[in-house]
């Protein structure tokens, strides 16, 4: 009789080894022994009551039974501990857990579970089932915090009588643990109302009311986590770890974790479609910061292009004119002479009496009775001279002037350019004229302000001007002398 039972352990326990070495590869990766040749599957140490027959078998040397490769569950002891090692650290991995074993859901014994003493049982049902006990207390529930978990029934006409009931004796608020906890523990329930509940189920097995329907459960996730956080502080929610998992979960844990991660990874990174979006978002951005610098460029050529083209021109006409007004001056000296030569008789009349007085010829030349005719000529000559030179000096000097372009830019594109520009206009010197203005585009919706102005070279130092209008600070950043040109 002892024999037979040790012969069915023995079966048992081979069955058990072939799973577990299977197990312990799929999880640790150790690596079996090569096949050898085995006379027992289930080894000598593990069967002693058959070292006889392997005793005859050695002898025997080539039995009627042939000896066929047999895997060896574990080559020695050493093999088996490294992946027992192996497994464990693996385990103890957090990416070994299957995210979806975590859900947690509330589960409360209602007031006539504990008069009926079923509370052992129905607790026993849940971890017979597997799912792990987080947290769990034994309480009397006030009305407001009833009140409160039903809310969502408070219209109800029997909500009154629910939270008499509820309160009418302890309850036992819990929170279990496991692979979909919120669902399997709705299903382990039951339907609300017994008389629907299948059997098999604890309102099913345990009661007959719907009013006295023995215990709460969670409807959804969403729920779950409301009442945990109603019933418990953090502090009361234990996190431990059964050494059951591996028993009550298989690997898929591994792959629900590894897919886990990989959404986790994705989330990070926004996501494999909005990566190529900020990918697309970043080309995008660079086209029209490119285009931006393009456009900014050609703006800058252009106006510069055409400046120096009216600046040439300018230079051109400025040229012409002073050629012109050079010939009409000689022009005037000319006619001047001849006017004077013809009124007075004498060639050349601008020259100086000083000079005639010098002019032997004319002093030798004269006699006693022109004498007085001669003085009157002269007298004449010398007041006319005299007349002219007053005259000349009448004429304005050629004052030298600069044409000069200033390039005022703004701090921002929030800068008032017209109030720049009444500000720049503002400065008023001996001197001094403005000019043209415009506003012109430099990038960025931001514009700088041209404005042209001519100074006399002897009382307007361009330089002291810029100084000036930087000088209003809140709308000029810096001024810069785009073009100068001499008048
Ligand atoms: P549940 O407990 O299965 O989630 P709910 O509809 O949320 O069912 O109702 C909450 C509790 O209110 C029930 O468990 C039961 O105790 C009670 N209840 C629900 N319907 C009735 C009813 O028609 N008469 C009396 N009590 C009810
Ligand atoms: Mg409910």
């Amino acid at each position: 009789m002892a024999a037979l039972a040790q012969e069915s352990i023995w079966f048992n326990k081979s069955q058990c080894d072939d799973a577990e070495r299977m197990y312990f590869e799929k999880l640790s990766g150790a690596k079996r022994s090569a096949p050898v040749e085995d006379d027992s599957a289930h080894s000598a140490a593990d069967k002693p009551a058959s070292k006889p027959d392997k005793k005859e078998k050695k002898k025997a040397g080539s039995s009627k039974k042939e000896t066929k490769p047999v895997e060896k569950v574990w080559s020695n002891k050493a093999d088996c501990d490294d992946a027992e090692t192996k497994l464990q650290e693996r385990l103890a991995q957090p990416e070994y857990r299957n995210p979806a074993n975590g859900e947690c859901t509330f589960i409360m014994l209602k007031p006539d579970a504990v008069h009926r003493g079923l509370v052992g049982t129905i607790i026993s049902r849940f971890e017979s089932r597997g799912f792990k006990l987080l947290a769990a207390k034994f309480m009397r529930a006030s009305k407001p915090l009833l009140e409160t978990h039903y809310s969502d029934l408070a219209k109800k006409g029997f909500f009154p009588e629910l939270i008499r009931y509820m309160g009418s004796g302890p309850v036992v608020p819990m929170v279990w643990q496991g692979l979909n906890a919120v669902k399997q523990g709705r299903v382990m329930l039951g339907a609300t109302n017994p008389k629907d509940s299948a059997p098999g189920t604890i309102r099913g097995d345990f009661c007959v009311d719907v009013g006295r329907n023995i215990i709460h459960g969670s409807d959804s996730v969403e729920s779950a986590e409301k009442e945990i956080k109603l019933w418990f502080t953090q502090q009361e929610i234990s996190s431990w770890r059964s050494s059951q998992t591996e028993w009550v979960y298989e690997e898929e844990e591994l792959k629900g974790s590894l897919a886990e991660q990989l959404h986790k990874t994705r989330s990070q990174v926004g996501g494999p479609e909005s990566l190529s979006a900020q990918i697309a978002r970043a080309r995008q951005h660079i086209k029209n910061s490119l285009e931006c610098v393009d456009g900014l460029v050609a703006n800058v050529d252009e106006d510069e292009m055409a400046l120096a083209s009216k600046l040439s021109a300018l230079e051109l006409e400025n040229k012409q004119l002073k050629k012109v007004t050079d010939d009409l001056k000689s022009l005037i000296l000319r006619l001047e002479g001849r006017v004077t030569s013809l009124e007075g008789g004498k060639a050349p009349a601008a020259k100086p009496a000083a000079e005639d007085d010098d002019d032997d010829v004319d002093l030798f030349g004269s006699d006693d009775d022109n004498e007085e005719v001669d003085a009157e000529k002269a007298r004449i000559t010398a007041e006319r001279l005299k007349a002219y030179a007053e005259k000349k000096s009448k004429k304005p000097a050629l004052i030298a002037k600069t044409s000069v372009l200033f390039d005022v830019k703004p701090w921002d594109d929030e800068t008032d350019l017209d109030k720049m520009l009444e500000c720049c206009k503002s400065i008023q010197m001996d001197g001094l004229v403005w000019g043209a203005s415009k506003k012109v585009p430099i990038g960025y919706g931001i514009e700088k302000l041209q404005v042209m102005c001519i100074v006399e070279d002897e009382k307007v130092s361009i330089e002291e001007l810029g100084e000036k209008i930087e000088e209003f600070e809140d709308y000029v950043q810096s001024v810069d002398v785009a073009a100068m040109n001499k008048i």
